[in-house]
């Protein structure tokens, strides 16, 4: 097999697996060429220079007018909500319900440590006082990400929940789903504002008449475009946020048991989102390869949006990677440290085990990506661009910081009292030292 007919072949069969250059050779989107960041650098300074008239400007300028207001007025998002078709308001309801059962069960509590009598510290998770969260809109409509984000937020307890996400044409409003999704959440605080305008209002605020002034956030989290994200990565400063996130990616371990038209489906999902979209099948089997690139041509051909699946799979971000054994497949997915793996072998489970760098691992042929994106109680805002190997999917503790409580006694201070002035002189910080000694000394303890 020299070539496929709906995306590229990367043989790395009798290659070295080692991390370097495997991360050479897999097919991956590029990080981008920093144009966004140059781009949106000044629009923030202008936003924390200015305000609300530098959003206004911007907003004029890449939506095409300024509306009156930003923010979405109650009766807005009632009226959305009032208008939802049943069938997705039901289906909106059953994901908060999963998502929320989740966040739920990760909630750390406090932990409380005695080292010695009257030694004590307590670990405590406290949430964030206000988050903004960000919905994009554009290419597809993401009332599920509204879900997503708001829900490990409100569980943490996050007080303050605002919603960014941009005005329609049509309606000058955000996407009238976003707005049902966020009142059936119970969020009140929904602003018509998209791109990186958003990402500075939230990180610098601005005022504004009544009811219209947007205070800022402590985190912002959710995707969005390459503006979104290189605005994330300058106002990171000031604000803590989840991620700089890329685009969408798919990675697939497959044996010669996988039904490639599952495969290929589910590589197709994730290359409906955009065409930098990544889907990558990783798969010892040669039948099994040219099974899937056969299927993705043919549904490709079938689906809705076309033309943008097969710019994806045909990018350079995207392919088939031919290993020699299962083995060479698992170091190849560890070592992409993809945002979606699904596993389509034969011990899926077992495997599942050995994926240590993955943003969601999917397994077998019933947990496909799409289960993840809308229901099945995980999250979908993920890490991408290989960021897997260290960055986390977002939950509760996205919006948690841990902070300690120190408690300790009189006797239980003097019983380190001396250890500590030893590592002070031996730091040459004898203030710190004298600071025991002080209290040493004047018999309180
Ligand atoms: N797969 C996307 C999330 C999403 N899919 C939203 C559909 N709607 C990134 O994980
Ligand atoms: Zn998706």
């Amino acid at each position: 097999m020299t070539t496929l007919a709906s995306t590229h072949l990367v043989d790395l069969r009798g290659s070295a697996l080692d991390k370097r250059t495997l991360r050479t050779r897999l097919p991956r989107a590029d990080a981008g060429s920093g144009a966004p960041l140059e781009a949106v650098r000044p629009l923030l300074a202008d936003i924390r220079a200015r305000g609300r008239a530098a959003v206004a400007e911007a907003a004029a300028r890449f939506d095409g007018s300024a509306p009156e207001r930003f923010r979405v007025a109650a009766e807005e998002l009632a009226a959305a909500a009032e208008a939802l078709d049943p069938g997705v308001r039901a289906a909106l309801e059953e994901t908060i319900r999963r998502v929320r059962t989740v966040a739920r069960a990760d909630l750390p509590g406090a932990v409380r440590t005695e080292l010695a009598d009257g030694a004590v510290v307590t670990t405590r998770h406290l949430p964030a006082e206000r988050v903004g969260l960000y919905v994009p809109g554009g290419r597809a409509v993401y009332p599920s990400s509204v879900v997503m984000n708001a829900v490990p937020a409100q569980v943490a307890g996050v007080g303050s929940v605002a919603i960014a996400s941009p005005p329609q044409p049509d309606t000058g409003l955000p996407h009238a789903t976003v707005l049902a999704a966020a009142h059936l959440l119970g969020v009140d605080e929904v602003w018509g504002i998209g791109g990186a305008q958003a990402i500075g209002a939230f990180a610098y605020g601005f005022d504004g008449p009544a009811g219209d002034g947007l205070e800022p956030v402590d985190i912002i989290t959710g995707p969005g475009n390459a503006y979104v994200a290189a605005a994330k990565a300058l106002v990171r400063e000031h604000v803590g946020i989840d991620a700089v996130a890329g685009p969408t990616e798919i990675i697939v371990l497959a044996d010669d048991t996988a039904d490639p038209a599952f495969v290929a489906a589910d590589l197709i999902s994730q290359a409906e989102h955009d065409p930098l979209a990544a889907a990558v099948l990783v798969t010892d089997s040669e039948p099994l390869a040219a099974a899937v690139d056969a299927e993705l041509g043919a549904q490709g051909a079938r689906a809705r949006h076309a033309e943008r699946i097969a710019e994806s799979l045909s990018g350079a971000q995207s392919g088939i990677v031919l290993v020699d054994s299962q083995e060479a497949g698992i170091a190849v997915v560890n070592a992409y440290a993809g945002e979606h793996v699904e596993l389509h072998v034969a011990d899926a489970a077992a495997v599942a085990g050995r994926i240590v760098n993955g943003g969601a691992v999917f397994i077998g042929p019933h947990s496909p990506v799409a289960l993840g994106d809308y229901m099945a109680g995980s999250n979908h805002v993920l890490p991408t661009l290989g960021t897997a190997a260290f960055g986390d999917c977002l939950g509760v503790s996205s919006f948690l910081r841990v902070s300690q409580v120190i408690d300790y006694s009189a006797a239980a201070l003097r019983e380190v009292g001396e250890r500590i002035i030893a590592l002070a002189e031996a730091e040459d910080l004898p203030a710190h030292g004298e600071a025991v000694r002080i209290r040493l000394e004047a018999g309180e303890v």
